[in-house]
């Protein structure tokens, strides 16, 4: 399991990588009677491995492409998951301006027929994936691009296909992984509470609890709750980080808190908070403040986040 507790959930590659992930049962030669299509690019330079094309999309198979920094520029690689295909290319830059954008371009594709063409900004991560998230019968495809800047971000969306056209979902500015989280075939986006963000400390040094979204018709919803298992092992994660010390820092007490809190455990991990903060301000009085209002001291602030953000 990757620890995204300590990062922004930011993937930055270097590389690209065009994988097939089979999560479910594959039979042999499942993945040798389809291999992806790739053109206008080095095949040294891509590692292809496609599922079997299948009529239907009943397997928890994603097919997937990211760039990354160093990618060169591609055209016309071809993604194909059953009746799904994604065509993308993608523009390198060396010198990034508004007029000089890194752009992940992609056409999806349904039994053949073009659906729809769009394009999104990619600067040093990008990434397309074909899968069927849900487990209903009809695909997806998910489409991120990082947008640049040192605090920002990574826009994802999400295609479903409804039947004669793919439903646009835009998840707007999250990043994450999409992976099945608890084994049951479908896939969870994986991400952050950026709620946590520059909370209780730096930007950087900020501690963030996972959150957990999934994808229910034609919309993902928070599931954090449901995952008790992902939960309790990014909790194990923190308790190793609080060490024998005496006080813990105020950012980590607060994912703490919020993620004992979502496995039901608030009590106990607060009463742990109260013992362990140090009572002194380890990022100036800022982090006291939530909008129109100045909090006393760290566990007033926490409360108020905790509450705000649905946690209790
Ligand atoms: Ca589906
Ligand atoms: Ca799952």
């Amino acid at each position: 399991m990757r620890n995204r507790l300590w990062t922004l959930a930011e993937p930055i590659l270097g590389s690209i990588a065009l994988v097939g992930l089979w999560a479910g049962a594959c039979s042999s030669d499942a993945l040798s009677a389809s291999v992806g299509r790739v053109e206008d690019v080095s095949a040294k330079s891509l590692v292809a491995i496609a599922p079997a094309a299948k009529p239907n999309l009943q397997s928890a198979t994603i097919t997937e492409l990211t760039i990354g920094y160093g990618t060169p520029s591609l055209s016309n690689v071809q993604l194909t998951r059953g009746p799904v295909n994604v065509e993308v290319s993608y523009t390198a830059r060396e010198d990034i301006t508004r007029e000089n954008r890194p752009l992940l371009r992609y056409e999806i594709f349904y039994e053949g027929q073009s659906i729809l063409k769009d394009e999104i900004l990619a600067v040093g991560y990008g990434r397309v994936i074909i899968g069927d998230f849900d487990v209903d019968g009809a695909a997806e495809v998910a489409v991120q691009g990082f947008t640049g800047g040192a605090n920002c971000c990574t826009s994802s969306l999400v295609y479903s296909w409804r039947g004669g056209e793919f439903e646009k979902i835009s998840l707007g500015e999250i990043g994450g992984d999409f992976e099945d989280v608890d084994g049951d075939g479908a896939f969870e986006l994986v991400t952050v509470d950026k709620a946590f963000l520059s909370a209780f400390s730096s930007h950087a040094g900020s501690v963030l609890p996972p959150k957990i979204l999934r994808l229910e018709g034609d919309r993902f919803v928070e599931a954090t709750r449901e995952y008790p298992e992902y939960v309790s092992a990014q909790i194990a994660e923190l308790e190793a980080r609080f060490g024998g010390d005496s006080t813990v820092s105020y950012s980590l007490l607060a994912a703490y808190v919020a993620d004992k809190a979502l496995i039901g455990e608030y009590e106990s991990a607060w009463a742990f908070m109260l013992e362990h903060y140090s009572g002194a301000p380890d990022y100036g009085s800022a982090m006291y403040k939530d909008r129109e209002t100045q909090y006393e001291d760290f566990p007033t602030a926490l409360a108020a986040l905790l509450e705000r953000e649905g946690y209790r």
